[in-house]
């Protein structure tokens, strides 16, 4: 079910001439089994909770084509991440490959260390919270987490057996089964891709939320105080970004692709916020989906998100 990270993946162009300051991904990455370094990429190859969730599948191979764009990209704060491989879910074996993803996730928040999940369908952020409160757990840490998630759909349903549309409920119930305070902040949600039911169930559960059409530059100010405001009220972030909140034509590979989207300029904006907290303990990018993306659009703006995700971080880590 683990796949070793392989060094094989990174791979891109050196530039002896320009020196030490012109290094990129491939250069800095480490293939490990265990966290050393200040962040830690896990992969989650699947897309089981995508075909539950009635989605189109692809998402398998969302890992891969995230490496893959991410290795020539330059570094900056950057000094060096561990690859830890991928975590891949079998058919119907969902709920193992959660718990796998998430034993992982957990054990790199132990060493202190900031885990990035590289999905894989939105499935991911169950497991990626389980690890989170695992590895808090483990640290006799009982504080509140806030969860920020950019994405066009709530993911909160009902559904009997998790899918990659029911993440943000099942991290809900768990929290308040584990008397655990967990706040969940959706922007970019469509009401044009959430019933009324969703939204209603959004209020019962307390959710805050920003919809797309508020999601906007001129906005800045009001989303930042959202953000702000959520990390004055919790102890540790949990940041996801699902890449179908971005517009069709910059996101075309993804289950469910958006008809507005919100603008990915403005979420590196908000991002470099979550990072600054000096909170984030977690982050992941979901929904990459390499069988639908067009010239590697939807796989470049992945990279480019765990990047900014990654500078961020790298520059408050205490290690
Ligand atoms: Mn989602």
């Amino acid at each position: 079910m683990r796949r070793p990270a392989v060094k094989a993946d990174w791979n891109g162009r050196v530039d002896p001439a320009e020196g030490g300051t012109a290094r990129r991904w491939h250069q800095v990455v480490q293939t490990r089994d265990t966290a050393t370094a200040p962040l830690a990429l896990v992969g989650f190859a699947c897309d089981e909770g995508v075909a539950r969730n009635k989605g189109r599948k692809g998402a398998m191979t969302g890992p891969a084509a995230l490496r893959k764009a991410l290795a020539n990209l330059p570094v900056h704060a950057l000094q060096v991440v561990d690859d830890l491989g991928d975590v891949t879910c079998a058919a119907e074996r969902l709920e193992q490959a959660q718990a796998a993803y998430a034993a992982v996730v957990s054990e790199v928040i132990r060493s202190g260390a900031v885990p990035i999940g590289l999905g894989g369908g939105h499935e991911i952020a169950f497991g990626s919270y389980l690890g989170l409160h695992d590895g808090l757990v483990a640290a006799g840490d009982s504080g509140p987490i806030g969860i920020i998630n950019f994405d066009a759909h709530f993911d909160l349903r009902a559904d009997e057996r998790a899918t990659s549309g029911t993440p943000f409920r099942q991290i809900l119930e768990h929290a308040a089964a584990n008397d655990r305070v967990a706040e969940y902040l959706c922007i970019g949600v469509s009401r044009f891709a959430n019933t009324r039911a969703l939204f209603d169930r959004a209020r019962t559960l307390g959710v805050r939320w920003v919809l797309d059409e508020d999601t906007r530059v001129d906005r800045y100010d009001a989303l930042l105080q959202e953000i702000a405001a959520l990390a004055g009220r919790v102890t540790h972030l949990y940041l996801t970004i699902c890449l179908d909140a971005f517009p069709a034509a910059v996101a075309p590979g993804v289950s469910a692709p958006a008809a507005l989207g919100i603008d990915p300029g403005l979420v590196e904006r908000l991002v470099d916020a979550i990072t600054a907290s000096g909170k984030l303990r977690v982050a992941d990018v979901a929904e990459l989906n390499p069988k639908f993306d067009i010239d590697s659009r939807s796989a470049r703006l992945a990279a480019r998100l765990v990047a900014r995700v990654a500078e961020g971080a790298a520059s408050r880590s205490p290690r």
